[in-house]
């Protein structure tokens, strides 16, 4: 039985606090500073970056104020832009993605959610992606996950980090800011962007926020934030049905075309499902589920992707390999400059462009080596985008 189910109360506010160190809430933190040490284990091959329980904090309350003063449902968010699925504390994969598609301000990103849990370093991916998110809350989205709910992240992985390694103050402070975070966007009145999938019985998109105010910390099993953060494709037949999962909907192709034409949208862009390749499209391009976290779980071979979405409406989708992190690799500027024996491999792994190369690589790995040739270059139109 987890820490939170024996706490037998509905809000992470109930936890009694572990931590031996207190939080000193009149200290504030350079966040430039952190950002440059958590992007730093790009060089150095540590897997963890030092940070302390007062960074922590202080930077899921800043966060936090962020999430307040978004709205719950983001119809602002322009083109162009990235999407971004699943991520689930896999750091290294983490900076591997940012290394290829670019780095915020620069690159805009929508993230779909799951961002702790599963994965070792879900406080490294939250601390880099809640620094970005404070510093141009305009080019960074963070939409919420169902992992981002104490009644799961006290099971799956998120809790024990916390603890572990700061404290159950910063495990708190984490949890209360997903109180805030807003679970859908509209990106260029087109895309429906959410972690799980579409709601039944909406009538209007407003009901998303009337029905949910916020603070939410566990969503209620039966509520349309659950639907948007649980539900997935329907594959065996067309049409609703109850969700394996135990919360949300299976929504098959006619609920789905329902949906897009009531409120005039043409796409879902969800994450919630592992992809071999990182991502698919199905019901006639209708929906696509995008999945950011290569390796999964170290139990999966599969791919990572991200969409990206560019001005003239067209959306195409780069494929970051999954590869193993025991391979020596380098960067060809750099041999033999201090340390790079231990480069991590995400370092080797940028974009097609770039002047890496893998030491000790065969001609077959360094031919299918930078995240692929083929995917890369696929692209889909998003239908009727000229329309109007
Ligand atoms: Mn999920």
């Amino acid at each position: 039985m987890t820490y939170y189910q024996r706490s037998g109360q509905n809000s992470p506010y109930h936890y009694s606090y572990a931590s031996a160190q207190a939080y000193d809430y009149s200290q504030s933190h350079d966040l430039d500073n952190i950002l440059e040490r958590l992007l730093n284990i790009r060089h150095t091959g540590s897997r963890y970056c030092r940070l302390t329980l007062n960074e922590c904090i202080y930077v899921a309350n800043q966060a936090m104020r962020v999430f307040y003063r978004e709205p719950f449902v983001n119809e602002s968010f322009s083109m162009p832009c990235k999407i971004v699925g699943d991520l689930h504390g896999q750091f290294v994969d983490f900076l591997r993605l940012l290394s290829v598609c670019g780095y915020p301000p620069d690159t805009s990103y929508v993230f779909l959610g799951d961002y702790v849990d599963r994965g070792p370093n879900a406080i490294e991916v939250l601390m880099t992606l809640y620094i970005y998110k404070i510093k141009y809350p305009e080019r960074v989205l963070l939409l919420r996950g169902n992992h981002e709910c104490p009644r799961i992240n006290a099971m799956y992985g998120f809790m024990s980090e916390c603890t572990m390694r700061f404290g159950f103050s910063v495990y708190t402070a984490f949890n209360d800011s997903f109180a805030y975070m807003p679970c859908a966007a509209i990106i260029a009145r087109r895309i429906f962007c959410c972690h799980g999938g579409i709601i039944k019985d909406l009538e209007t998109l407003e009901q998303i926020t009337t029905f949910n105010p916020r603070p939410i910390h566990d969503p209620e099993i039966k509520s349309t934030v659950t639907e948007l953060l649980w539900s997935d494709p329907n594959r065996s037949f067309d049409g609703w049905a109850e969700n394996y999962r135990g919360a949300g909907y299976l929504f098959g192709e006619t609920a789905l075309t329902e949906f897009l034409d009531k409120f005039n949208l043409d796409l879902l862009a969800r994450a919630h499902e592992v992809m071999q390749d990182g991502y698919e499209l199905f019901y006639d391009r209708k929906a696509v589920t995008i999945f950011s976290a290569p390796n999964y779980c170290n139990q999966f071979d599969n791919a990572a992707a991200v969409m990206s979405v560019s001005a003239d409406y067209t959306c195409g989708f780069v494929i970051i390999r999954p590869i193993s992190y025991e391979f020596p690799l380098t960067r060809v500027d750099e041999v033999g400059g201090p340390g790079l024996h231990q480069s991590p491999p995400y370092v080797a792994m940028a974009s097609e462009n770039s002047t890496y190369a893998l030491r000790g690589a065969t001609e077959a790995n360094k031919s299918s080596g930078p995240e692929t040739q083929g995917k890369k270059n696929e692209k889909t139109s998003v239908a009727a985008y000229h329309a109007d």
